[in-house]
C-alpha cells in the first residue's frame, strides 16, 4: 500500500512508487515521508523531493547506473567532501548534507539493485541562464570556494569513479569509435560537425598533455560546473552550495572554470536549435573570471593561464561528447526529441568556434583580472 501523496507532473506505475516510498523509507529523515515530487531537470539522475510529517525536506535520488558504474564509490566520495567541507563552513548551507539510512550508510540498494540516496532541501533556487550578471558572480564565488576549501583535501584519496571523465584525448578515440561503427546510420548527417571536431582535435587536446606532464596540478574538482548546479538563497541571491558531486574527482581547475564558461557566459541555452544564437559573451566571461579569482586564491600561474583554453577545451569535449551519443542512438544523455543531441552538438560546436576567434581577449580579461584580484 502506497501511503506518500506523489505530487508528479509524470504518470508512475503504483509499483514505482511502492519503489520510491521504500527508498525514502531507508533514510533517517527528521519525521514519515508524506509526499513526493518529481523535482530538477539534470541530464543524468532521477530526483525527487520528498517532505515529510515534521514538514522536513529532503532531495531523494535514484542514481543512473547506466552513468555511473560505480555508486558505492561515487558516494565515498561525495561524502568524504562533504564532510571535510562542512568543517570549514559556518553556514551550513554553504554544503551538502547527505542524509543516513537507518543500516549507517549514505546510500540504499533496493530489490531491483538500483541505489538512491537523500540529501537536506535547503531551500533556495537553481538557473539555468544567469537572470544578472551577479547570479554568474555568485556561482562563480561558490565554484570558486568549493576549489579554495578543497585544496588541502588529499585529491590521491579520491576514486575515479568515470574513468578518463576530461580525458579530451580519449573522448575523441571514443568519438571514432562510434563514428567507425556508425551503429545507428547517423554517420551520413553529421560530415560537417564531424570535420570541425577533427580539425580542432590537437588543440583540444593540450590541457590533457599538460595534465599527463604534471604543468597542472591535480587537485578536488566538481567536474560538472555548470551555473545549475549552484543553489542561490532566494533572498539574498547570494550563492549557497554546490549541487551534483556526482563527478567529484582528481582532475584539473581549469576544466572546472572552462565548463562554467560553456554553460553560463553562452549568449545562447545547451540546446538552441539556431546556432547563429550561439557564442560567448565575453562580458559574462570577465565577471566569472573576477568571482572564480577572487574565491580561488590557490591556483599556480599556470593554471590561471591556462583559464581560457579551458573553455574552449571544454565546449569540444561537451560538444563532441553530445556528437558521439547522437551516433550512438541517444544511449548516455536524456533527450527530449530524436535530434536532440545533434542539436546541442552543433550549438556546442558553434560555441567552441567562436571561443577560438575570441582566445586573445579572453587572455586579456584574465591577465587583467589576475593582477587585480591579487
Ligand atoms: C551531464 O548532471 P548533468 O545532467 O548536469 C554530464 C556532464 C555534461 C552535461 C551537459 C556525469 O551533466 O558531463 O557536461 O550533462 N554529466 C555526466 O549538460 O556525464
Ligand atoms: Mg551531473
Amino acid at each position: 500500500m502506497v501511503k506518500i501523496i506523489f505530487f508528479t507532473i509524470i504518470s508512475l506505475t503504483e509499483v514505482n512508487k511502492l519503489r520510491i516510498e521504500k527508498a525514502a523509507y531507508a533514510f533517517r529523515m527528521n519525521g514519515t515521508p508524506v509526499s513526493c515530487i518529481v523535482f530538477g531537470h539534470g541530464h543524468i539522475n532521477y530526483t525527487l523531493k520528498v517532505t515529510t510529517d515534521t514538514g522536513a525536506e529532503y532531495v531523494l535520488q535514484k542514481i543512473n547506473k547506466y552513468v555511473f558504474r560505480d555508486p558505492v564509490r561515487l558516494m565515498a566520495n561525495a561524502s568524504a567532501v562533504t564532510e571535510f567541507l562542512r568543517k570549514r563552513i559556518d553556514d551550513p548551507r554553504l554544503a551538502l548534507h547527505f542524509i543516513p539510512t537507518y543500516q549507517g550508510k549514505f546510500y540504499h540498494r533496493d530489490e531491483c539493485g538500483e541505489f538512491w540516496r537523500a540529501y537536506d532541501f535547503v531551500g533556495g533556487f537553481c538557473l539555468d541562464a544567469p537572470e544578472t550578471e551577479d547570479d554568474f558572480y555568485q556561482s562563480a564565488l561558490a565554484f570558486g570556494r568549493f576549489q579554495q576549501l578543497l585544496s588541502d583535501f588529499p585529491a590521491n584519496t579520491l576514486h575515479e569513479t568515470i574513468p578518463e571523465f576530461h580525458n579530451t584525448i580519449d573522448r575523441y578515440r571514443q568519438l571514432k569509435e562510434s563514428v567507425a561503427s556508425d551503429s545507428c546510420g547517423r554517420l551520413s548527417g553529421v560530415q560537417k560537425e564531424l570535420a570541425f571536431a577533427l580539425e580542432q582535435e590537437e588543440l583540444a587536446g593540450t590541457l590533457q598533455r599538460m595534465r599527463e606532464a604534471g604543468e597542472l596540478p591535480l587537485r578536488v574538482t566538481h567536474n560538472d560546473t555548470k551555473l545549475n548546479n549552484v543553489l542561490l538563497d532566494r533572498t539574498t541571491r547570494k550563492s549557497l552550495c554546490v549541487l551534483d558531486l556526482d563527478t567529484v574527482m582528481p582532475g584539473l581547475s581549469v576544466h572546472d572554470f572552462g565548463d562554467s564558461i560553456r554553460f553560463g557566459a553562452a549568449t545562447a541555452a545547451e540546446d538552441e536549435p539556431d546556432t547563429e544564437k550561439m557564442s560567448l559573451d565575453l562580458h559574462l566571461f570577465e565577471v566569472y573570471t573576477r568571482g572564480y579569482l577572487e574565491a580561488a586564491t590557490e591556483l599556480t600561474p599556470k593554471e590561471v593561464e591556462m583559464l581560457p583554453m579551458g573553455a574552449f577545451v571544454m565546449t569540444m569535449e561537451v560538444g563532441i561528447r553530445f556528437l558521439k551519443d547522437y551516433l550512438d542512438g541517444d544511449l548516455y544523455f536524456k533527450t527530449a526529441y530524436p535530434e536532440h543531441n545533434l542539436v546541442r552538438a552543433r550549438t556546442q560546436l558553434k560555441l567552441a568556434a567562436d571561443m577560438l576567434t575570441k582566445m586573445e581577449a579572453m587572455e586579456q580579461i584574465v591577465a587583467r583580472v589576475a593582477k587585480y584580484v591579487q
